[in-house]
């Protein structure tokens, strides 16, 4: 099994204290910064840009996981600073090229991965399993923070997990987004996900430091 990482939403961030999170973020040792980018017709959400992933970007060297939800992603993952050990996902039902969407990410040196809805199935993986290094499965509909955990997802990670392992592919990240909270990620890393995106179930909790929830969170996944 990988070691359990944290991926904080930044969506999910003061925005008006953002460089001080970082600093936050930093200390706590987080390993990836989660960016969501949504467009309002793949979800009914519009959220973050490039111009904030470059702005954090000159303050940090945390790699970025860029979580994109987005319809044709094949012509638009350009756009963005996508670097070697960052991570890139596209949604498989954002489109039909799906394929060519992950080689587009691969193209910039970061690490291509497909995100799973709620209701797709893992068949969904059969012929990208070797095209991917890492595989989102979503806990919630995808396009808000605050949502509550959709509950056969947990059965959906250790499904994925055992169908991953019959593949020989215990290398593969297994990632899941969606009311991470304490309790929830405890249940999910006994169902064998070991990357936590992390929002306002958990590392932006309110009331608790950004310190705090991030050593909660830790003791969690460990
Ligand atoms: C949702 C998005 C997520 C959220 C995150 C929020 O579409 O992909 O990354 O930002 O799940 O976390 P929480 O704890 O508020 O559910
Ligand atoms: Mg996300």
């Amino acid at each position: 099994m990988l070691k359990g990482k944290i991926s904080p939403s930044m969506m999910c961030a003061d925005f008006l204290e953002l460089k001080q999170c970082i600093r936050d973020l930093e200390t706590a040792g987080v390993e990836y910064l989660h960016f969501d980018i949504m467009d309002g017709v793949f979800v009914p959400n519009l959220m973050l840009c490039n111009e904030i992933m470059k702005q954090i970007r000159a303050v940090t060297d945390i790699p970025f996981d860029v979580h994109f939800m987005i319809t044709q992603p094949e012509y638009k993952t350009g756009w963005f600073d996508l670097r070697p050990g960052d991570i890139g996902c596209v949604h498989y039902e954002a489109t039909p090229h799906v394929q060519r969407a992950l080689q587009a990410v691969k193209a910039t040196g970061a690490t291509a991965a497909v995100a799973l809805n709620p209701a797709t199935p893992i068949s969904a993986l059969d012929w990208l399993v070797d095209d991917v290094g890492m595989v989102l499965l979503m806990t919630v509909n995808p396009g808000y923070a605050g949502q509550k955990l959709i509950p056969q997802t947990l059965k959906k990670i250790s499904d994925t997990r055992a169908y991953l392992d019959a593949r020989r592919r215990q290398d593969m990240i297994l990632e899941v987004d969606g009311n991470v909270s304490f309790d929830n990620a405890r249940l999910m890393r006994a169902a064998g996900a070991d990357l936590f995106v992390a929002g306002t179930s958990s590392i932006f909790t309110k009331g608790m430091t950004v310190a705090d929830a991030a050593a909660k969170l830790r003791e969690a996944i460990k």
